[in-house]
């Protein structure tokens, strides 16, 4: 079951999953990974859990890939044992929404690690960066596509390249994170909300809705317009449609069956 790196607790139809590494900044080490995905995989097959919390502590949501770990690492090593290759389960197996609520540290790994979420929120003053030219490497979890994607090529290239930090603010601002809230409380309150909003409709189309905007990120538009429109189609095929749109002639609040 799950180690003390990662803390887990629920509330209805939200299950929150902590890093839980303080000595280490939440730095991300190969055991921690592997905690996570099986965490995560255990909560995405849970019935009972629609949303995805992912947070780590006030101080740190997490430092980075283990520097102390990568260290001794040679290519070969690297490359034929797929070096901490398991980050991507995260984007590719999970498919309930994961919200990503990031206060204090988020660079390297940590940064990539919130990037990878669905919905990214932080504190104003929270510490992203890819510093990886630092330490004489690059990222190597996504940061240089996903960064790229959301803020445009050249301030990515600038922050990539300089390995400079930026706050909480900037990537609100610059439409990396969808809010950035005052304080910590504020963070963990606003997160929670958000995600019982979304745990208050029916698991089919939040998925659907998940996996349609996803696409988004890799299909050139028009097939992924299609795409959403193959996915839109299945969805008359649920109880939840049915209900959702009875509800609503009825001016009844709609019971989902999730099915
Ligand atoms: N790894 C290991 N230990 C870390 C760490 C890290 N990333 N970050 C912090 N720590 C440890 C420190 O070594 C220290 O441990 P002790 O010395 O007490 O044993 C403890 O956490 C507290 O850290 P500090 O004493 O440094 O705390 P400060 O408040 O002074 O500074 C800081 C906080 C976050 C500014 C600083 O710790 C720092 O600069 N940390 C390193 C940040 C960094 O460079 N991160 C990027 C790492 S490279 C891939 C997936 C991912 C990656 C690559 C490939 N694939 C899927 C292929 C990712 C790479 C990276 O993330």
């Amino acid at each position: 079951m799950l180690s003390p790196a990662i803390g887990t607790g629920q509330l209805t139809g939200l299950h929150a999953v902590t890093l839980n590494r303080p000595k280490a900044l939440n730095a991300l080490s190969t055991p921690l990974i592997t905690e996570l995905n099986q965490a995560l995989l255990e909560v995405n097959s849970s019935d009972r859990v629609s949303v995805i919390l992912l947070t780590g502590s006030q101080k740190a949501f997490a430092a980075g890939a283990d520097i102390k770990e990568m260290a001794p690492l040679t290519f070969s090593k690297a490359y034929t044992q797929s070096f901490i290759e398991s980050w991507s389960q995260l984007t590719t197996q999970v498919k309930k929404p994961i919200i990503a609520a990031v206060s204090g540290h988020a660079l390297g790994g940590g940064c990539e690690l919130a990037m990878m979420a669905d919905i990214l929120y932080c504190t104003e003053s929270a510490n992203f960066g890819q510093p990886e030219i630092k330490l004489g490497t690059i990222p190597g979890a996504g940061g240089s596509q996903r960064l790229t994607r959301a803020i445009g090529k050249s301030r990515a290239m600038e922050l990539i390249l300089t390995g400079k930090s930026f706050t909480g603010a900037e990537a609100a601002q610059w439409g990396l994170a969808a809010k950035a809230f005052p304080s910590y409380e504020a963070l963990m309150e606003g997160a929670m909300k958000t995600a019982e909003t979304i745990a208050s409709y029916s698991k089919v189309a939040i998925i659907g809705a998940k996996e349609v905007v996803n696409k988004s990120q890799d299909l050139p538009l028009r097939d992924g317009v299609e795409y959403e429109r193959r996915v839109f189609h299945g969805i008359f095929g649920s109880q939840d449609q049915k209900i959702g749109m009875k509800a609503f002639a009825e001016k009844q609040k709609p019971e989902w069956t999730h099915e």
